[in-house]
């Protein structure tokens, strides 16, 4: 009963590792869904929850659900368990054209491996965006099993493994940094305060401090973490805890070697989703990008005339509003054919005090958009002392408060840069989920700590 066989199967038309033999007990060995192509005409073992069950004058369907995808399997006189409950089937595998997926399992034994007592709170085969989210949210303890919710996790997970291969294959290390700190890196109100042995502490905003202090050890480096931000206003793209995509780079020439890394790094991520998830994209019915287009960049400046101009939008301020950002997205999508473009030369006042100032209240901070909505923030970083501490007066920030920080940049630190991409955002915006709560399992979102 080696599940492990199985892991490595991934086309339908794969047979497991462990094909034509039987587990220590003589019994046949667990298939998965996905390879159930390959075993047409002959019987399997399947393990999984009973997703669906339906009977349809003597004959009962039964949907079973695994990792890997769902089948149909037909019994005579067997009457499946409760939903949800966990189930061992064994049966024939046979062509069905009509049958989701094209195949069904003639079983000849259900045997019930864990009985689900009660019905599931929300009914998992109706599972779609339709259907209240603050029902779905309550229970998403359960809801969380359902086809969209599987995949969408499935494609954030690929995400972020694809963030993670590739940079490694650019000679990036991974680091670990506190979430417990003394002070937050990127100013607002937006801190969560924290008893910390009788001392005040913050849930960290960002790794930003930390991820630059590492420059100087390890010159690549990336972190994928949870980060906290106890934002006042809720919203369908903010949570107060998000996965945050960090990366950090040193010995740059300018913030143009930012935005070339994290087009490469996005396009390979996206790239990676098309060729691993077929399947939950099919489920979520989610588009990918053109990532043969390069990603165009303009500067907040152009931004602000060009969505007036074009538009009639008036942004005012020193950001892009959301509004501002959509109608940035959308020119980018009808001049350029992109669902990315950068906005560059940020001011000042608009960006933290690490940010790179250039000498006329601009900046080398930028920001990535997707599909009309901010992803990635970064840029050039300020490398030198005096400037830093500057920085930091000019917002009215104690620079004692970050001496350890500070004390870095007396010690040889290069010119260098990085981004963070939100993880849920762009998960959420990739598959066209409106609500970025959906592209976390367990989210904390202002009013929720449960489940
Ligand atoms: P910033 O604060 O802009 O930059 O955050 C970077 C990216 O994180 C995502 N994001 C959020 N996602 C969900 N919920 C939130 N409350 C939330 N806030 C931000 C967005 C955003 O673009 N240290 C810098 C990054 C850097 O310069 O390297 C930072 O944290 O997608």
């Amino acid at each position: 009963m080696s599940e492990a066989t199985n892991v490595g199967a991934t086309a339908g038309t794969e047979r497991g590792d462990g094909e034509g033999t039987t587990d220590r007990n003589g019994a046949p060995q667990r298939r998965l869904v996905r390879e159930l192509r390959a075993y047409v005409g002959e019987r399997v073992l399947l393990r999984g929850w009973v997703h669906q069950r339906r009977d349809l004058g003597g004959i009962q369907f039964l949907h079973l659900r695994d990792r890997s995808g769902m089948v149909q399997c037909v019994f005579e006189g067997v009457q499946p368990p409760l939903h949800e409950s966990a189930v061992q089937v064994t049966g024939r595998v046979v062509e069905n054209g009509k049958a989701p997926g094209g195949l069904e399992v003639h079983g000849d034994t259900l045997d019930v491996i864990s009985l689900a007592t009660v019905p599931p709170p929300v009914e998992l085969a109706k599972e779609t965006f339709n259907t209240n989210p603050d029902t779905l949210l309550e229970y998403r303890h359960v809801s969380v099993r359902g086809l969209h919710a599987q995949a969408t996790l499935k494609v954030a997970a690929e995400l972020v493994r694809a963030f993670r291969t590739h940079l490694q294959t650019l000679d990036f290390t991974e680091i670990f940094t506190p979430k417990l700190v003394a002070a937050g890196a990127e100013g607002g109100a937006n801190l969560f305060e924290v008893d910390y042995y009788g001392q005040r502490a913050y849930l960290a905003q960002s790794p930003q401090l930390y991820k630059q202090i590492m420059v100087a050890v390890f010159e690549r480096v990336f972190e994928t973490a949870p980060v906290y931000r106890a934002e006042r206003h809720h919203t369908t793209r903010h949570l107060a805890e998000y996965l945050s995509l960090d990366v950090e780079f040193g010995f740059i020439d300018d913030d143009g070697d930012v935005m070339d890394l994290q087009e490469r790094l996005l396009k390979a991520m996206v790239d990676a989703v098309g060729e691993r998830c077929s399947r939950e994209l099919a489920i979520i019915g989610a588009e990918l990008p053109d990532t043969t287009v390069s990603f165009p960049r303009i500067t907040l400046l152009e931004a602000r005339a060009l969505v007036a101009e074009r538009y009639g939008h008036e942004t005012g301020g020193k950001d892009l509003d959301p509004e501002a950002e959509r109608l940035v997205g959308r020119w980018a999508k009808e001049e350029h054919g992109s669902d990315f473009v950068f906005v560059t030369q940020y001011p000042s006042a608009a960006r933290p005090f690490y940010t790179y100032p250039t000498g006329n209240g601009l900046t080398r901070g930028l920001d990535l958009i997707f599909r009309g909505v901010e992803i990635t923030s970064g840029g050039q970083r300020v490398h030198e002392y005096d400037v830093l501490v500057r920085e930091l007066q000019a917002r009215g920030m104690d620079p004692a408060a970050f001496k350890g920080y500070l004390d870095v940049f007396q010690h040889g630190m290069p010119p260098h840069g990085g981004f963070a991409i939100g993880a849920e955002r762009l998960t959420a915006l990739l598959l066209g989920i409106p609500n970025i709560r959906f592209a976390r399992a367990f989210p904390r979102d202002g009013s929720r700590l449960l489940p």
